[in-house]
């Protein structure tokens, strides 16, 4: 038995067709092609332990039909949005539109959330390669610029789906930490590479030091 349910709310936004019913199905249920849902906004619920303790979380993904979303006076971009801990941006790498787009989605996302929640930047269905019109750099660079985390997928392969689902909850459970791991490993795998070749931490910031001394008098000739 856990001793605690948290409840988070994530929010997933993109144009029709993207391909978030599949991202979601796929990661709750393990299926692909659910059939067309009616509902203007559907939640799916997920329960996950939280490591390293009995407490449990629940999230529950809201996705809204964009029909909905253009909806009268805001109404419906208020109730997606409210409470929200993360965001899912979601575009298909195969049509350029739901691309261009982002930044009218991006803007309703600044007006709907007040605070600073993590969020992320879904490219879908990767695996239509020879249909695929928005290239990584594009999408890595939208993704840097608006500050999101940014991932690729594919419902249909199973491609990093459980890896996004898993990285929002990770930043929602542990804020920075995802960012903290990574300075870690990369000093451990420097540690490693000095200590191959008979160097101490010392010795390699010595060795940053000229060779930065280096580039600017290079930069300067
Ligand atoms: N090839 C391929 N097709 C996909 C993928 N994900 C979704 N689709 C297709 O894209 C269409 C829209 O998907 P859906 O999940 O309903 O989009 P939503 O409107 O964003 O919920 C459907 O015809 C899906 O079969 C994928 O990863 N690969
Ligand atoms: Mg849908």
């Amino acid at each position: 038995m856990s001793e605690k349910t948290l409840i988070y709310k994530i929010t997933l936004v993109g144009e029709p067709q993207v391909g978030m019913s599949n991202l979601l199905n796929r990661y709750i249920y393990g299926n692909f092609d659910p059939p067309p849902t009616r509902l203007a906004i559907k939640m799916y619920d997920k329960r996950v332990k939280i490591p390293g303790t009995n407490d449990e979380a629940r999230f529950f993904f809201w996705e809204i039909v964009y029909r909905a979303f253009l909806g009268i006076n805001g109404w419906y971009n208020k109730i997606h949005f409210k409470g929200t801990s993360g965001v899912m941006l979601i575009f298909d790498t195969t049509r350029r539109k739901t691309f261009d787009d982002l930044a009218y989605l991006h803007d309703e996302i600044k007006k709907q959330v007040k605070k600073v929640v993590p969020g992320i930047l879904v490219g879908t269905k990767i695996d239509l390669v020879d249909q695929r019109v928005v290239s990584t750099k594009e999408g890595q660079e939208y993704a840097d610029k608006i500050k999101y985390a940014y991932i690729e997928t594919s419902a249909k392969t199973k491609h990093n789906v459980t890896e996004t689902f898993n990285s929002m909850i990770w930043e929602v459970l542990f804020p920075g930490k995802a960012k903290i791991d990574e300075l870690v490993n990369k000093i451990k795998r420097i540690e490693k590479l000095l200590n191959q070749n008979g160097l101490k931490l010392a010795d390699y910031q010595y060795l940053k030091e000229k060779l930065n001394k280096l580039y600017e008098v290079l930069e300067n000739t």
